[in-house]
């Protein structure tokens, strides 16, 4: 098989793996995507360590690429691929061969599968997870704070959900006005520039959650999409925690974990917020099941760094009722077969499933038609600049123009 891989970019400049494969048809790459704030149950992503690039550089994970070209089973499925990479990498969480090389197999592998189809990817992933196409409503991050804007708010996302929209168009162009709105809102706000985030949202001159809402609210009043394009917040909540002392450092306040969510009833009462996603830290599967408990069935409570799209920990969750949305992510598990297994255990619970682009991405646009082929409710793309989050936005635009899909529909 001729498949290679080289070390590029990603949108914050680390170096990330691309696998190459040429077959009859053409040349296909894929790019993996990876996270700023991953949480630690997360498959292992192979790093070079030492001097350069700051010890990110992927030469070889590169390598590993280029050794198992030669040893890939004949059948080039998607199931014979990655069950292969699963038994010669044979640990729980991807630590020999690194998630970041089975991941750009298996994704490059899809791809090519696909065009040898003559079907566009969605169509390819529709089919492997039997499910009916459909456009992910999306979940725009507008802002943030912590360590993904340097601002020290916090709650790691602030995103904006159109829910009232029949089409993705007209989604985006109302999270656009929005932003341009926002954009105004804060010029006014501060002498300094105007930031944009990791992810293609502001980045606000507030350190509290409060103000955040309130001139993104403000942003969507005047941009003339009140009551029709809600809150969802990212709390990310590992990250402000503190496992020594077992408790929440929120906005320089103390909490325990029944007072941070008095925090978050708050925010609900003042804000129309219908999506939380890691309100409590990766471990607390309690704390989780309590307040999807209390909040059912107005808020959709979303497993991230909780789940890591890893069925143990989702079984784990359905059985204890820790939330009712699994956000998605490939490289958290490290092939295209375990993610799709991820979504459908979701399906089965009843739960939403969200999928979700990195903080470090790439102009991949993949996660478009895996959201797409998938059928998932939403899909974390950003905000609407940033060229790594529009190309998710235009490839969407374009399935929904040119494949003539439905947009999902937000229920609840
Ligand atoms: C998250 C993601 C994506 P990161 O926490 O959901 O928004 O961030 O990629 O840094 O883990
Ligand atoms: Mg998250």
């Amino acid at each position: 098989m001729n498949l290679t891989a080289f070390q590029a970019l990603d949108s914050r400049g680390v170096p990330t793996i691309c696998a190459v494969l040429k077959i009859k048809n053409g040349t296909f790459t894929a790019t993996v995507p990876s996270g700023t704030t991953t949480g630690k149950n997360e498959a292992v992503e192979l790093r070079d360590g030492g001097k350069s690039f700051n010890g990110k550089g992927v030469s070889k994970a590169v390598q590993n690429v280029q050794d198992i070209a030669k040893k890939l089973p004949k059948d080039y499925s998607q199931d014979a691929v990655d069950n292969f990479l699963i038994s010669l990498d044979a640990t729980e969480n991807k630590s020999k061969l690194g998630a970041n090389t089975t991941l750009a197999i298996s994704l490059v592998i899809a791809k090519a599968n696909a065009a040898e189809n003559n079907e566009p990817l969605f169509s390819y992933f529709s089919k492997l997870s039997r499910q009916t196409a459909k456009i992910p409503l999306p979940m725009a991050c507008i802002a943030s704070g912590d360590k993904h804007s340097g601002k020290c708010v916090s709650i790691q996302e602030f995103m904006l959900l159109p829910v009232k929209f029949s089409t993705f168009s007209a989604c985006t162009q109302a999270i656009a006005e929005i932003y341009y709105e926002l954009g105004k809102l804060t010029a006014k706000k501060t002498k300094e520039a105007l930031f944009t985030d990791m992810e293609g949202g502001i980045v606000l001159p507030f350190t509290k959650a409060q103000p955040t809402l309130e001139l993104i609210t403000n942003a969507i009043d005047r941009a003339g999409y009140s009551g029709k394009v809600k809150l969802a917040l990212d709390c990310a909540a590992s990250e402000f925690y503190n496992e020594k002392t077992k408790i929440y450092n929120y906005e320089g306040r103390k909490l325990s974990s029944d007072k941070l969510s008095g925090v978050y009833f708050d925010l609900m009462r003042d804000f129309s917020i219908v999506s939380i996603e890691d309100p409590f830290h990766e471990e607390d599967f309690a704390a989780f099941a309590e307040f999807t408990k209390k909040t059912k069935p107005n808020i959709t409570v979303v497993g991230d760094d909780l789940l890591t799209t890893n069925s143990t920990r989702i079984t784990r969750a359905v059985l204890q009722g820790s939330c009712n949305a699994l956000l998605l992510k490939p490289n958290q598990i490290g092939t295209v077969t375990e993610t799709l297994e991820a979504a459908e255990m979701a399906r089965n619970a009843g739960w939403k499933v969200i999928a979700s682009h990195r903080s470090g991405d790439s102009e991949d646009p993949f996660l478009a038609d895996l959201a797409t082929g998938l059928a998932c409710d939403a899909a974390k793309i950003g905000g609407p600049s940033r060229g790594e989050r529009t190309a998710k936005y235009n490839r969407l635009l374009y399935l929904e123009k040119f494949h003539k899909l439905k947009l999902a529909k937000w229920n609840g």
